[in-house]
């Protein structure tokens, strides 16, 4: 591509954030609005099945489209898409992978409507938005998900409750009164005193929500001389509604979720070379650490110790001095401030980092 003078727009204010290497990566997504359009739409309430099966068909393309996806964890109009430890998907580019699966996954859902609603119009376009998250090891990445589930769960709990009150005639406040304050016990007991229902025995895709990933299966892929089935394990990508938050299903699953094999050189990837955007003012304040203590110790005169302002200032001219860059220092009592123009700040962040513990930067245009 030729050079344009303009060039320098995409060179120098186009930043791709990176994803820390040896960080599980999740990508949750969440329906826009969904409240306004399960309404629309007449969803059942509290839990529209087909409306999550829809869910489910759209991550299941996910995961046939993006193999690094390794799980994926719904519930309602959300859901969570786990990569693989050490993918290099785009290069670990947030927004690439981010945009990518919203935009994906809100693409499936438009396509798909018409298999699980074949008598109900799309009145309203379905979008959603996204978030990406990385979590640094198996207990973080197994905690998440039991987030999710555990939500799921107390969510539903509610919900059920809620909406069977409501249908055996209370208000919908009424119903929020009757359930202010209840324990799960509480709710287990309301269920099956007043409407004989026993919580366990809702859909488990209702109860726990759903998660999709590749599962080993035994198929048969041809016969002996014998006439005896050869069978072999492969990965089937499978939906199951199973509890994800206590060990068995991932004991069960080690291939999952499985740490990457490094090798000592990944360690180079947390370089991640920040560049700070040009057209800006820098300002670096640094601020001396525990300077109560110090002055203290160095018995300073209180309010102002004027030798250790004058101290301060003095090195504030060697700074300016040493970095013409700096354009203006200001300080008072133990903090001191520098504005410079770009290409001085890596030179004179590293300078102030080896001098003080705690160094920020501001941006402001
Ligand atoms: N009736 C019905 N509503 C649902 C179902 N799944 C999701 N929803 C709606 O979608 C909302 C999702 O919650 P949230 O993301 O916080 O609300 P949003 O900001 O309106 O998308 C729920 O509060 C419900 O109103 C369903 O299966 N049935
Ligand atoms: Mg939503």
């Amino acid at each position: 591509m030729a050079n344009s003078e303009y060039e320098y727009v995409k060179r120098e204010f186009e930043f791709d954030r990176r994803l820390p290497a040896s960080n599980w990566i999740v990508v949750r997504i969440d329906g826009c609005h969904f409240h306004r359009f399960s309404k629309i739409h007449a969803f059942e309430k509290p839990n529209d099945e087909n409306a999550l099966r829809l869910m489910n068909a759209c991550a299941t393309s996910m995961l046939e489209k993006f193999p690094d996806i390794v799980f994926a964890y719904g519930v309602s109009d959300e859901y969570s898409f786990v990569f693989r430890e050490e993918t290099e998907f785009y290069q670990r580019r947030e927004s690439k992978i981010l945009s990518l699966c919203v935009s994906y996954f809100t693409s499936l859902y438009g396509m798909k409507w018409k298999d699980f609603f074949p008598n109900k119009d799309l009145r309203e376009p379905p979008y959603f938005d996204g978030r990406v998250v990385c979590y640094p090891n198996m207990k973080t990445i197994h905690d998440y998900l039991a987030w999710r589930q555990v939500d799921c769960h107390i969510n539903n709990h509610y919900n059920t409750c809620f909406w069977m009150l409501v249908k055996s005639g209370k208000t919908e406040k009424e119903a929020q009164q009757t359930l202010k304050g209840t324990f799960s016990k509480d709710k287990n007991e309301l269920l099956s005193q007043q409407f004989q229902v026993n919580y366990e025995d809702e859909p488990a895709m209702f109860r726990k929500g759903s998660s999709v990933y590749r599962d080993k299966v035994e198929t048969k892929v041809k016969t002996d001389d014998y006439g005896n089935p050869i069978k072999r394990i492969r990965l089937a990508i499978t939906v199951s509604n199973l509890d994800i938050i206590g060990p068995e299903f991932w004991e069960k699953h080690q291939y999952i979720l499985q740490e990457g094999k490094y090798r000592y050189e990944y360690v180079k990837k947390f370089d991640d070379i920040h560049r700070l955007p040009c057209c800006n003012w820098i300002v670096v304040r640094i601020s001396a650490c525990q300077f109560d203590q110090f002055s203290l110790i160095h018995s300073f005169d209180k309010p102002n110790d004027e030798t250790a302002l004058s101290l301060m200032n003095a090195s504030a001219s060697l700074m300016m001095e040493q970095f013409p860059g700096i354009i203006f220092g200001y300080g008072f009592s133990n903090e001191y401030r520098y504005d410079m123009p770009v290409q001085h700040i890596c030179f004179c962040m590293e300078r102030t980092l080896k001098n003080t513990k705690k160094t920020r930067i501001y941006f402001s245009t």
